[in-house]
């Protein structure tokens, strides 16, 4: 029933247009899909997305392999996972490539899932998995997802009431207020957005949260719940020769872990991630030990959801969250082992869409069954807005409303 028959793999769109890939695995009695997204703020230590030679090339890897998948149980994801492991050769999926390692491995969990009858989050969760993760929506951004906007790559909303709906619904109408309010600010501007669908305004950083805050105040009063602001730095984007460089100057490392701490003290900011580059366990350790008591401190390129990244982490009091994104690591089995060591040691868990995206919505499901505290995957945007419906419908068959 569950033995894989079939697979294929095909080259589709993503949300910024470029080529992706997407899987489809068959058994007797079911099937699944699933396709890979992509990162443009990458980590360094993430698995290679693609082979040296592209996507054409891996793919073409893949199928001259594929017969070792065949005839697999579907429901042993372990082995699945080591056999693409196998396939591939290297530590880093360089052979094969991660995003291609990713979408054959949800592929498989989705099509055992469906021929068991389950729902996707049902079968990797089991029972007990009914925590709904909060969801944290870009509204205002910047960095390497748009030209011209705010040097801090993503500012968020995370509302806090315990609906996934109503949080979902709250965010859509931050990026709302927030859209007519730069539309005042800016009367003679055309005003656009970035990858992820957040705004794009020509602001500094502190200018454009202050705008942001405002925005949630009104949101926060008109739906009657508790929303935070978030902010991800992707600090890598503007590190350089051992500088934080923004739009209007720069600064030390000293002062950016300064800056940071003002930023959760003045304007309470929630979660705060990557405000550092990647390779500065000591400096999230700092500001950690600082501010952890106030809030997230969540490591993304710090972490590339690898354990051994997450386990230096623990060691240093790095940061006290986590970023999972599966294509940072390759298989749905080493993304739940970064979830569980996550946890074990204390660390919030967020799952995360990609600035590149489709309309795959596995992560709203892995977000629900391993009861991540947040998912950040947009505000608005039809490849986010795929992952947040269907994170409404999971919370509609949870409840039974
Ligand atoms: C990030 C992500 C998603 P990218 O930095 O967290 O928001 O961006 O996919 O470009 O790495
Ligand atoms: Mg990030």
């Amino acid at each position: 029933m569950t033995l894989i028959e079939d697979i294929v793999i095909r080259k589709i769109l993503d949300s910024r247009g470029n080529p992706t890939v997407e899987v489809e695995v068959y058994t007797l009695s079911g099937y699944g899909r699933a396709a890979a997204p992509a990162g443009k703020s990458t980590g360094l230590h993430e698995v290679k997305a693609y082979p040296a030679g592209g996507i054409d090339v891996g793919i073409k890897y893949f199928k001259d392999r594929m017969d070792n998948l065949i005839g697999m149980d579907a429901t042993q994801q372990e082995d699945i996972d080591a056999m693409l492991h196998e396939i591939d050769g290297t530590r880093d999926f360089s052979m094969l490539g991660g995003n291609i390692a990713v979408a054959v491995s949800l592929a498989v969990a989705k099509a055992a899932a469906n021929s068991l009858g389950l729902s996707f989050y049902q079968y990797l969760g089991g029972i007990y998995a009914r925590k709904l993760p909060k969801p944290v929506g870009n509204v205002l951004g910047g960095g390497k997802h748009a030209v011209g906007g705010t040097t801090i790559q993503e500012m968020l909303a995370v509302p806090l009431s315990d609906s996934a709906k109503d949080n979902v619904f709250a965010n859509a109408e931050v990026h709302r207020v927030l859209g007519k309010k730069l539309r005042e600010r800016f009367p003679n501007l055309s005003i656009g957005l970035g990858d992820e669908k957040a705004w794009v305004a020509p602001m500094g950083d502190i200018e454009a949260l202050e705008l942001v805050v405002e925005a949630i105040e009104e949101v926060k009063n008109e739906y009657g719940i508790d929303i935070r602001p978030a902010l991800d730095f992707a600090a890598n984007s503007f590190y350089k020769d051992g500088k934080y460089i923004y739009r209007d100057g720069e600064k030390s490392r000293d002062e950016q872990i300064d800056f940071v701490e003002s930023l959760v003290r003045d304007y309470g900011v929630y979660i705060v991630e990557d405000p550092l580059h990647e390779e500065d366990f000591e400096g999230f350790a700092e500001l950690t030990r600082r501010i952890g008591h106030l809030a997230y401190v969540v490591g993304d390129d710090l972490f590339v959801t690898n354990v051994e990244r997450i386990k230096m982490g623990v060691e240093k009091g790095a940061a006290n969250a986590v970023l999972i994104k599966p294509n940072q690591i390759g298989t749905l089995t080493d993304t739940v082992n970064a979830i569980r060591y996550a946890k074990e040691n204390g660390y919030a868990t967020v799952i995360s869409h990609r600035s590149g995206e489709t309309c795959d919505t596995s992560i709203a499901h892995i977000g629900v069954a391993f009861g991540c505290e947040f998912i950040k995957t947009g505000a608005i945007g039809g490849e986010r807005t795929a992952k947040l419906n269907e994170l409404i419908r999971i919370e509609e068959e949870i409840r039974g409303e």
